[in-house]
């Protein structure tokens, strides 16, 4: 089954990967289909199929050993995401691993879990659970929108989230293929390019507590409303951005309390997503936005609440890799991106490489996101050829 095939089916099947306003997280009963269809294909392909302690899904091609060549992506998405943001690398590896005959290495396809940080608000919870990126016990008393804690989903799920070396420890390289978030592919002309760096990226909480009143009988002289330092926040990301080389600065997200119409917020939740090419202009950006938060939050009688919810530094990919990756497929350009992947993650800990494969809308986080057929099927015999190269 083709590589574009497996997109079609694992369309219909992880439609509800958005339901809920939260993108689910693969221990959820909602996600529950997806698994069993990962299951099932690698199943068919002969994989073993075994979940980790973080609950990342790995499907072994022979018995799990040292020096494995692994390959994959994630399978849960962002609300209203589109349908190739992590289930292009799973199916292409998928496919990739389905060609390859005799090989002299052991070899995995791998699903990492939460790979967006949409139900529990830290990316890569799965790989940086697995690297030690991030602390367990921080980890366990995330929180998704129901208040459910990421402790409770594990437990349920009987697994034991935390480092895992042994996992850790056997691979030999990791390469993920995914869909291009932006248009550089399309502007190279070039349907494939070699991932360079990732940028520096994080995300923090703000909380303005104002008076909860009526919309109507309040005069505007009288009122606390958190939503006026939360609008200056929003501009505020991107006036102060735009200033600073490669910077972005989002708020996607706002959640004003109770929520009536005719009704005064009396506190308002956003969160911001910052990302800027080097380390050490992150927090700097981030710190004049919170300075013009706190101007905003006084000057309307509010107060305000800052915490950091993640970071992940710069990532470079393997220098090595990277050259043997723009050998096998002839010279392909090299593209440094905004996005985040568990590749970045892996990238601290073991030779990692990314592959990128040609999105024509150059949207993504989006239904518009997309890549044509041709484009799937090359990304999926790329990435065979090099799994043959560096196995056989
Ligand atoms: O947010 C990101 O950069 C990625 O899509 N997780
Ligand atoms: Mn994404
Ligand atoms: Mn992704
Ligand atoms: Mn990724």
């Amino acid at each position: 089954m083709s590589a574009v095939s497996l997109l079609g089916e694992i369309a219909d099947v992880g439609r509800d990967r958005v339901r809920g306003g939260y993108s689910r997280h693969l221990f959820d009963p909602a996600e529950r289909e997806l698994r069993e269809w990962f299951t099932e294909q690698a199943r068919r392909r002969g994989l073993d199929v075994e979940t980790d302690r973080n609950g990342n899904l790995w499907a072994w091609l022979g018995e799990p050993g040292p020096n494995a060549f692994v390959t994959g992506s994630h399978l849960d998405s962002v609300p209203g995401g589109g349908a190739f943001d992590g289930p292009l690398g799973v199916v292409s590896a998928l496919d990739a691993v389905t060609a390859l005959e005799k090989p002299n290495r052991p070899v995995a396809v791998i699903a990492f879990a939460e790979e967006e940080g949409g139900r529990f608000g830290v990316p890569c919870l799965g790989s940086q659970l697995l690297t030690g990126a991030i602390d367990p016990a921080r980890a366990l008393a995330l929180r998704d929108p129901d208040g459910v804690t990421f402790a409770e989903v594990t437990a349920q799920a009987g697994l034991e989230p935390g480092r895992d070396d042994e996992a850790l420890g056997r691979i030999g390289t990791f390469l993920e293929l995914h869909v291009e978030q932006g248009r550089g592919l399309v502007d190279l002309g070039s349907p494939l390019a070699v991932g360079s760096t990732v940028i520096a990226h994080g995300r923090w909480r703000f909380t303005f507590t104002g008076q909860g009143n009526h919309a109507g009988a309040t005069r505007i002289t009288d009122r606390h409303d958190p939503m006026l330092p939360a609008a200056a926040v929003v501009a505020a990301a991107r006036r102060l951005a735009s200033k600073v080389e490669g910077a972005r600065a989002t708020v996607g997200r706002l959640v004003p309390k109770p929520g009536g119409t005719n009704v005064i917020a009396s506190t308002v939740d956003l969160w911001l997503d910052a990302r800027v090419p080097s380390d050490d202009r992150v927090r700097p950006l981030v710190d004049e936005i919170a300075e013009a938060a706190s101007r905003a939050a006084a000057e309307e009688g509010c107060e305000v609440k800052i915490s950091e919810e993640s970071y992940s530094r710069t990532a470079t990919f393997d220098t090595g890799l990277r050259e043997q990756l723009r050998d096998l497929l002839g010279g392909a350009p090299e593209l440094p991106t905004g996005a985040g992947h568990d590749a970045a993650i892996l990238a601290a800990h073991v030779p990692a490489g990314m592959l990128y494969v040609r999105n024509p809308t150059g949207v993504s986080h989006a239904p518009e996101e997309f890549a044509e057929d041709d484009d799937v099927e090359r990304g999926a015999r790329a990435l065979a050829d090099v799994l043959r190269h560096l196995s056989t």
